[in-house]
């Protein structure tokens, strides 16, 4: 009896890696000086959703009087150097229907 073996070698083509790495947007236009400097304390960090709950003095660019609340963040990256209970300055947008913290670092 003979026993045929077929092996069947499938050369996988090695999948192209989309190679993106993770600093992009390194070289961003300095826009911190012409929006209005809020002051805020992080209350919670919402990593997944790159998102902050900051309790905020006023916020006159977007009209808005002192209050603890959750922004989303610009870039989700930018919560990476902060935790809860950090004293903060940020820049916040009206992106239609939701506020967006365009900057924040820990105030000094
Ligand atoms: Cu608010």
């Amino acid at each position: 009896m003979k026993q045929i073996v077929f092996v069947s070698m499938l050369a996988l083509a090695a999948v192209p890696a989309l190679a993106q790495q993770a600093g992009q947007g390194a070289a961003k236009p300095a826009a911190t000086a012409a929006g209005e400097l809020a002051d805020g304390e992080i209350r919670r960090i919402d990593r997944a959703r790159g998102a902050v709950v900051l309790k905020h003095g006023e916020l006159k660019s977007v009209n808005m009087g002192p209050m603890t609340m959750s922004f989303k963040l610009k870039d989700p990256k930018m919560a990476d150097q902060l935790k809860e209970g950090d004293k903060v300055k940020f820049t916040v947008e009206q992106k239609g229907d939701d506020l967006v913290v365009t900057s924040i670092r820990k105030a000094p």
